[in-house]
């Protein structure tokens, strides 16, 4: 189905039989807005961007092709159709039926979960706005305005939850969630990922390698939800997800393909002097959002997450099958870990109670994706000839939040001393002078269909089987 419905905001949740409610979200509408042209992607709010739009839940009604300017995008509230009697699965209340409503004693844990996912999609947006200066071509551009209106829908549909559950308190925080900003230290995002720069497209790729995967997974965990209207939400954003993790994972994979080239090419098997951006620079940059994103799972061992998963808030990524996570109750089970004793001296085994760990079991569900995305990378490696590989640090190295936090770390796992982890982190995490590097080669845009810069790999395919040169931004005369 393809039709674009004439209400104002675009809905399946039958917005016009409330008109409180209604009301509410049209008076949101106007600062929303505001804040796009804002904050939203700069300088190329008045081009026509091919993009997709949501317009259904139906089949293929979640992507509607066709060319649109930014701010006339439609961002609109969708929710998987409800399951007939559907029931707790997990937690302490397994069994009874999931709730329509907020119940009173999880409201204020609701309200938090919801607050602090729909704080992250305006967030990514902040962080992304200027990347459309430096895009290496039309189709990267295309892909980039795409996440972004999408991610903006994502924050539709939190604050559709916050409208319509939590009164006036709700409407409150979905004003605040317009006027935080990223990397504002008056009034900084929720978690701080989301408060880093993204000021190159190798950040770019990584972040929605790495942190959009962290949104597949807290979506996913969130989809498990006893509170049925979140849980039905995150179900139709994670079908959005799926193309920016598509975006990240094959924007790194196109700029190592572009490496392996050019040291192919090179006498001294040198990418950097072919113009394009070397092995190891890269390296450090996954090794740098990857951290910074396991960081935004929470503690290794935290009372809130326990409590989330007693009470039936939020699962484990894919509870409802079976196969995954046999155990729906997690009572007596321990999770094992090294944790850090004596003021962070050494690292000895520990256990957990599983359902405080459950931060933890979330994560390591995560970087198993990861893993697999990484092997893929090396398969392009090997494919040209590449002998060396790409790796994941590993989950102790470079936290900031958790267990290992601050502990001087080397990125297999070992607890070092702290001038030894001084001395090598320049070969271990992005340095300034890797910043200026990536700057200087990204200093001007490609806009010629078809055409990409030297430093990554065209693309396989186009979007929707259109082809690689297809006109994916037409741009209004400068
Ligand atoms: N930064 O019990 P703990 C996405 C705080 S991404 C700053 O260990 P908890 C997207 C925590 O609030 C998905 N603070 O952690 C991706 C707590 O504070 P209080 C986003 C942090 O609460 C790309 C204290 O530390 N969705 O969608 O179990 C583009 C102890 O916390 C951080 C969600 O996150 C941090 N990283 O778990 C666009 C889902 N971590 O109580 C979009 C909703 C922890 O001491 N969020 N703290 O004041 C949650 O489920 C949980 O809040 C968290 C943290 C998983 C984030
Ligand atoms: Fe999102
Ligand atoms: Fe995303």
């Amino acid at each position: 189905m393809s039709f674009i419905s004439s209400e104002k905001i675009p809905n399946n949740v039958n917005l016009s039989s409330d008109r409180k409610l209604q009301r509410a979200l049209e008076e949101w509408q106007p600062n929303f807005l505001d804040w796009w042209m804002e904050m939203g992607p700069d300088g190329f709010q008045k081009d026509q961007i091919y993009l997709r739009t949501a317009v259904s839940v139906d089949e293929g009604g979640w992507a509607n092709f066709g060319y649109v300017r930014m701010p006339e995008y439609r961002w609109g509230i969708f929710l998987t159709p409800a399951e007939a009697n559907r029931t707790i699965h997990f937690g302490d209340n397994i069994g009874a039926p999931a709730w329509n409503e907020v119940p009173g004693e999880y409201r204020k844990e609701l309200r938090r979960i919801i607050v602090t996912q729909a704080d992250t999609e305006p967030a990514s947006v902040e962080q992304q706005r200027r990347l459309g200066y430096t895009a290496p071509s039309l189709y990267d551009l295309r892909n980039l305005f795409q996440v972004n209106v999408e991610e903006g829908r994502h924050l539709w549909a939190m604050v559709y939850l916050l409208h319509s559950f939590f009164g006036k308190d709700g409407r409150e925080e979905a004003e605040d969630l317009l006027k935080r900003r990223s990397g504002n230290p008056d009034s900084p995002r929720i978690l701080e990922a989301f408060n880093k720069p993204m000021e190159d497209w190798l950040s770019f790729f990584c972040f929605t390698m790495f942190t959009d995967r962290d949104g597949k997974y807290q979506l996913g965990a969130l989809a498990e939800s006893a509170f049925d209207p979140l849980a039905r939400s995150t179900r139709f954003m994670l079908t959005e997800e799926a193309h920016h993790l598509f975006v990240g994972e094959t924007g790194v994979g196109r700029i190592i393909e572009r490496t392996a080239q050019l040291m192919k090419k090179d006498p001294n098997e040198d990418a950097r002097a072919q113009g394009g951006i070397p092995l190891d620079l890269i390296q450090r940059y996954i090794n740098y959002w990857y951290s910074t994103s396991l960081d935004l799972f929470g503690g290794e061992d935290s009372s809130n997450a326990a409590t989330y998963f007693s009470q039936g808030l939020k699962g484990r990524f894919g509870e409802s099958s079976d196969k995954r996570y046999p155990n729906h109750r997690e009572i007596d089970t321990i999770y094992e870990l090294e944790a850090p004793v004596e003021g962070g001296a050494r690292l000895e085994k520990q256990a957990i109670p599983t359902r405080r760990a459950m931060n933890a079991v979330l994560r390591d569900s995560y970087t198993q994706d990861c893993q697999r995305a990484v092997d893929r990378w090396n398969k392009i490696l090997q494919d040209n000839g590449v002998k060396v590989e790409i790796r994941l640090p590993s989950q102790r190295f470079n936290r900031e939040i958790g267990l290992y936090a601050d502990l001087p770390i080397d990125p297999a796992g070992n607890l070092i001393s702290r001038e030894a982890f001084n001395a090598q982190k320049a070969s271990w995490l992005p340095s300034e002078a890797d910043r200026q590097f990536l700057k200087s080669l990204m200093n001007k845009p490609v806009h010629e269909p078809g055409k990409f810069a030297n430093w990554i790999a065209p693309p396989k395919r186009g979007i929707e089987n259109l082809p690689v040169d297809f006109e994916y931004v037409r741009f209004e005369p400068r």
